[in-house]
């Protein structure tokens, strides 16, 4: 009987007959949690016969590739419920996603809760019953008249972009659906299973196409992990920066003004504010110069700098108005270089730091919007550093320390570094000039080395003018997002032209260090909201006391008390309604006000206060002043 060599992972080979499968395989090496498998780097079917020499990766639930294999399979059980439950139902696409999977149905109406739990159950049923799931190819003609007699309409349309004489299709009992694969072998593999919500969703993403239902699930080996999957569902849930930017009245979204683009309501400005003067004031001592500058310019500007040619998805369309062509900033580089240009520098006066909350647009795609997280209107803690190339070092690690201090300050953890290079291959994303490339990632890799920062490298997550040293932090989804970046740039000096003069006195060209170290003010906002879910510390809080008079006869004592912690440089106010102390303290508390101050006759009669902390509760009578100087403290140790 012929036999074929197969190589695992580590070199391991084994010939087995020619037929055998990879589930047979896998069995006979005793592997435990088999979901899939790579034969020569493809994703195959278990079922398949092996009929070549091959080297093959089995994949467990624990490989991304295998997870995926497992959730399109549970996509597809999901459709089979359906189908029963539905008889009616159009089937649309089903595929795995990041965290689970989902699959568009068209059934003349929404899903209902219950209707939920129905599938869910009967997706139990159909997975204990651990059907075999079978691969079946047929001509595309023969699937054509399969679909239209079943009036399978978006099929229909799937089939027609399907290039091939034969497709594909799984079966599993009387269901089958046309799908590239690989699945599972059996339905019995599937063993916990949640379906999680559902919504509308436009057939091909387009608004003009009708609207299907989809359904959203995830599933896992084991009632362990699917509880441990729904837990973090809860937790990012309790600190999505969303519903608590509602609830707490930070920002609002308004599809009057657009996608991505946040009103920041009186009290996230608040907090903004003081952000924005915690950063420039450290800025300013950092040796920095703010600046203004304008979020409109000449395309011209923007063509100079490259952006044109290389950040043009990006960008809002020019506006052609009188003779010129203007455009929205996408990043305030130009403007900054512009005002280096603006006058003459010596190698003694550099580096010069120019520094901007500068307002810019970006188009991002409406998918990818996400609260404050990602936006198209942005304010970005900006600067561009001009330097000699004896300079770099220093400045980066200046810029490092300037970073390492403000995470401190703002109690962010868990952040690490990204060393983000070119991809050589690509000419579109990246300005080509492979020396002064080559020279800018040594340089920012020297850099890190000698700070003794650990990081990962990542290729193609470059700017389109240099490498970057991303600082990523995870979000209450779990995922990193890049919040500061330190970026080196030898390529726009060279293309505006850039000088200083040198001790030689002749001509030099600058260097260019382009950061933002608390991100744009969005990003940076979101972040704090969900790491202090809504309860940010004393100095940040928008308001920072609120004076609770018991009765309508403390009322003047209370304004007495506010007047006084305000003048002292306090955010104060006070509840002058007609509720009861317990209401309005629980109403305070949720708005997570860090101090109440409760006022009654005996606080009126003493100058003093009865301090209630968000946190720790009742903290008794306190005088006015001791009060005062005990926020004071609170308010400088940043705690
Ligand atoms: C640092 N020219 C540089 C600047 O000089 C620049 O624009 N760099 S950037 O494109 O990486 O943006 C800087 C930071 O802005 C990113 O690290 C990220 O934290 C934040 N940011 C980028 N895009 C968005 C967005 N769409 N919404 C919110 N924040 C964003
Ligand atoms: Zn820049």
């Amino acid at each position: 009987m012929a036999q074929v060599v197969v190589e695992l992972p580590g070199g391991q080979r084994h010939a087995v007959a020619a037929g055998t499968t990879l589930a047979a395989l896998a069995r006979s090496l005793g592997l435990d949690g088999v979901v899939g498998a790579l034969v020569d780097g493809r994703a195959c079917d278990l079922a398949a016969p092996l009929a070549a020499d091959a080297r093959v990766q089995f994949l467990t639930f624990d490989d991304p590739a295998g997870r995926e294999v497992y959730w399109h399979s549970t996509a597809h059980l999901m459709a089979q419920a359906v189908k029963q439950l539905f008889p009616g139902a159009r089937l649309a696409i089903g595929p795995p996603i990041e965290d689970g999977f989902y699959y568009d149905f068209d059934i003349g109406r929404p899903f209902e809760p219950d209707d939920l739990e129905r599938i869910e159950a009967r997706m139990r049923e159909l997975a204990a019953a651990d059907q075999p799931i079978e691969r079946v190819e047929i001509p595309r003609e023969e699937a054509r008249r399969r679909f239209e007699a079943e009036g399978e309409v978006y099929k229909l349309e799937l089939l027609d972009d399907i290039p091939d004489q034969r497709v594909s299709f799984y079966r599993q009992d009387g269901f089958q659906d046309m799908c590239r694969g690989p699945h599972l072998p059996r339905t019995g593999l599937i063993r916990a299973i949640k379906l999680l919500s559902t919504s509308g969703a436009y057939w091909r993403g387009d608004e003009r196409r009708p609207m299907l239902q989809r359904i959203y699930g995830v599933s896992y080996p084991t009632p362990e992990q699917l509880d441990a999957h729904l837990r973090r569902i809860e937790e990012a849930r309790r600190r999505d920066h969303r519903r608590i930017g509602r609830e707490l009245g930070l920002f609002h979204i308004a599809p009057e003004v657009g996608q991505g683009l946040p009103l920041w309501l009186p009290r996230g400005a608040t907090i903004r504010r003081v952000i924005e003067r915690y950063i420039v004031d450290l800025e300013v001592a950092s040796g920095y110069q703010h600046v203004y500058s304008q979020e409109l310019a000449s395309s011209q500007l923007y063509k100079m700098s490259g952006h044109w040619e290389h950040y043009r998805e990006n960008m809002y369309p020019p506006m052609q108005l009188d003779n010129e062509e203007l455009v929205l900033r996408p990043m305030n580089c130009p403007h900054h270089i512009m005002i280096y240009r603006h006058g003459q520098h010596s190698y003694r006066e550099l580096p010069v730091r120019i520094a901007e909350l500068g307002k810019v647009f970006r188009y991002e795609r409406s998918g990818v919007l996400t609260g404050l997280h990602r936006v198209r209107g942005m304010a970005m803690n900006d600067a561009h550093i001009f330097c000699r190339r004896d300079q770099i070092k220093d400045e980066i690690k200046g810029v490092a320390a300037l970073i390492q201090r403000v995470y401190a300050d703002f109690q962010i953890t868990g952040a690490w570094y990204r060393l983000s290079l070119r991809d050589p291959a690509d000419r579109v994303n990246f300005m080509p000039h492979d020396e002064l490339w080559d020279l800018a990632e040594a340089q920012l890799r020297d850099a890190l080395e000698e700070m003794g920062l650990p990081f990962r490298e990542a290729r193609g997550e470059a700017a389109f003018y240099g490498p970057k040293l991303d600082v990523q932090v995870p979000t209450a989804t779990g995922k990193d997002e890049t919040m500061s970046t330190i970026q080196l740039d030898f390529l726009l000096p060279e293309r505006f032209a850039l000088e200083y003069i040198g001790e030689d006195g002749a001509a030099h060209r600058p260097v260019m260090i382009h950061r933002a170290v608390t991100s744009t003010m969005e990003r940076w906002m979101a972040l704090l909201i969900e790491q202090y879910e809504g309860r940010f510390p004393l100095w940040l809080a928008p308001e920072q006391v609120r004076v609770l008079p018991i009765a309508d006869r403390h009322q003047e004592y209370a304004r007495g008390v506010a007047a006084r912690l305000e003048a002292a440089g306090f955010r104060v106010s006070v509840d002058a309604s007609n509720e009861r102390i317990s209401y309005k303290i629980r109403h305070a508390q949720l708005l997570h006000v860090p101090y109440m101050a409760v006022v009654g006759d005996r606080e009126a009669a003493a100058g003093a206060v009865a301090v209630r902390s968000r946190s720790a509760g009742d903290l008794g009578p306190v005088p006015v002043a001791e009060f005062a100087r005990r926020l004071a403290e609170e308010v400088a140790t940043k705690a």
